[in-house]
């Protein structure tokens, strides 16, 4: 059986600071608002915390091109502030966890700017500095980023080309450079020191690349829309490094090895961003005695194959289905999965579902029960929990996100119209503010919110969701609650009931005291459309139709 940490049987919720909520009317969410609605989390029941980036950062891709990795943003307040929230989490008996991104820096970080003035020095050594001629030449390989257009950029003063995955002023990290391991190491070190429990590890399934940064296959290109991928998502050193930073970073040096508890765990929980990466790799990158890392995130999970979220098109909740029922066959008896549905960089799953707001309650809460009580860790971006959807945008003007603005002016150079996969798409849709309640700009801010609300339906806003007792918000609440009392529905077994089933998705959860050898089991179903469905005679309960997206949980005696 997989050992009962903490983080397995947790479950975390993603705040994105700049759009929880702003204490000081700047417009832009901060760590004092997220102090000041810490008992909204905490009422929800969660364990953990996780904070898309605070760090300083110019803000070119909101805060995960970092300057300062031992500063904090000054719109998002002070080291102080989140000294401050670490005990307010602490108090409440919740784990905090920050983002961090050492796949690349800012080109503001200092080490970027001693490599720009001294490309053959120590700093030049933690980039991928490479000579050559300046453009119209071509860059030292064709690899593209992620934010449309080449992975290079020239650098008049050095005279250098840069490796960037990402925007241009996101320069990657040499990870082969033992210095850089060694100074991200010291970074978590420091953090750990102020008492944080963990981070979320941006792309780092990214930081080791092939050697010489060989030309990325024209076909292979095609398939995954950019160059190079293969040469850097599954790296020849990533489960070295991922190891020695486990040891080196993670590991806290000022408790004993079976310390356990907010601010003392002996490993501090280490979750990465992995895209790209399949079941078995993710099973090398997490297996308990591997000593790397404890969850990653599959992505596998948001869009069914041959699918891109820049398409427009009806997300079937038969694929979740599938990919959980897929995961959990494949994975060993001791293996452990992240089970998300939403985050930052994706549109709100309730919108992919169904946009029509005669179910938007309905599939917020069948999303709700899936994920809560699947077998594995769930992780909530906020606003799932008031069934957050999709956003009207009125233009691109309204768009903020660096990879929306690129790909719209890369389409419109390519004579392709970019604005109907960018609606669909965009990573704004899960970045525009909480709605708290119905006073102006839903009591996000009292000033201009740095991105504005487009949609205006009500009766979802927290304060509304609060005083409906049939709320998705409540029904959060109860699901958190119930797997709390009931180990069945975190370390419990699962067995599926006609797994291939497309419209139909039922599963026993299923735990037995090995003191008591008393047994507790569940069985869940839910109806995956918006029609009728007759469960299985196979289902117990009495047998009677289930309404369009309807859940029904019941506890076996
Ligand atoms: O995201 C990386 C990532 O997987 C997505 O951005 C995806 O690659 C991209 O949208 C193309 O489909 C992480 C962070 O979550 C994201 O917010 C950052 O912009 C990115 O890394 C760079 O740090």
């Amino acid at each position: 059986e997989p050992t009962p940490t903490w983080w397995k049987q947790a479950v975390f919720y993603q705040v994105y600071p700049r759009s929880f909520a702003d204490s000081d009317d700047d417009g832009m969410g901060d760590v004092r608002g997220i102090i000041n609605h810490l008992d909204h989390i905490a009422d929800l029941g969660v364990d953990c915390l996780w904070l898309s980036p605070i760090f300083a950062s110019p803000d070119l891709d909101n805060g995960y091109d970092i300057s300062d990795y031992r500063a904090v943003m000054p719109e998002m307040g002070t080291l102080d502030d989140v000294d401050e929230l670490i005990r307010g989490c602490h108090e409440r008996g919740m784990r905090l966890i920050l983002d961090l991104v050492v796949n690349h820096t800012s080109d503001e970080h200092e080490w970027f700017r001693e490599a720009r003035q001294d490309p053959d020095g120590k700093y030049g050594q933690y980039y991928f500095l490479r000579g050559g001629d300046p453009p119209p030449a071509d860059p030292p390989n064709n690899w593209t980023s992620f934010f449309s257009g080449p992975a290079w950029r020239w650098l008049e003063d050095a005279e250098r080309w840069a490796l960037h995955l990402f925007a241009n002023g996101q320069l990657d990290l040499n990870w082969d450079n033992p210095e850089v391991r060694d100074e991200v190491a010291d970074i978590v070190q420091w953090w750990l020191a102020r008492g944080i429990d963990g981070f979320r590890l941006d792309v780092i399934n990214y930081i080791s690349k092939r050697e010489g940064l060989p030309d990325g296959n024209e076909f292979v290109g095609q398939l995954m829309e950019f160059r190079g991928v293969e040469h850097y998502f599954h790296g020849p050193h990533l489960h070295e490094y991922l190891a020695e930073l486990r040891r080196n970073g993670f590991t806290r040096r000022d408790v004993p090895p079976d310390s356990v508890g907010p601010g003392r765990d002996a490993v501090a929980v280490m979750i990465g961003e992995t895209p790209g990466i399949g079941i078995e790799v993710g099973r090398l990158l997490t297996a308990e005695d591997r000593g790397e890392m404890d969850l990653i995130f599959n992505f596998d999970v948001l869009e069914p194959a041959g699918r891109t979220r820049w398409h427009d098109y009806r997300y079937p909740l038969s694929h979740l289905k599938s990919h959980l029922v897929e995961y959990q066959s494949r994975l060993g008896s001791t293996d452990w999965m992240s089970l998300f549905v939403e985050n930052h960089d994706n549109p709100r799953m309730i919108s992919k579902v169904e946009p029509d707001p005669q179910y938007r309650t309905a599939v917020g809460k069948a999303i709700a029960a899936i994920q809560l009580l699947s077998r594995g860790t769930p992780f909530i971006y906020q606003g799932q929990e008031i069934a957050a959807v999709n956003q009207d945008f009125p233009d691109a003007l309204a768009l903020r996100d660096v990879e929306s603005v690129n790909r719209l002016a890369e389409a419109e150079v390519l004579g392709r119209d970019g604005l109907v996969e960018v609606m669909a798409g965009s990573r704004d849709h899960a970045r525009t503010p909480m709605r708290w309640d119905n006073t102006p700009n839903y009591g996000f801010t009292g000033g201009e919110p740095w991105i504005g609300f487009h949609e205006d339906s009500t009766g979802f806003t927290v304060a509304e969701q609060e005083a409906d007792p049939e709320s998705v918000l409540n029904f959060y609440r109860g699901l958190i609650r119930m797997r709390r009392r009931h180990k069945a529905l975190t370390m419990g077994s699962v067995r599926f009931v006609e797994p291939d089933r497309p419209d139909w998705f039922g599963w026993y959860r299923e735990y037995v005291d090995p003191d008591t050898g008393e047994r507790d089991r569940w069985f869940i179903q839910v109806n995956l459309t918006r029609h009728r469905v007759l469960p299985p005679t196979s289902a117990p309960g009495p047998l009677r139709l289930l309404a369009p997206y309807e859940v029904r949980i019941l506890q076996q005696d």
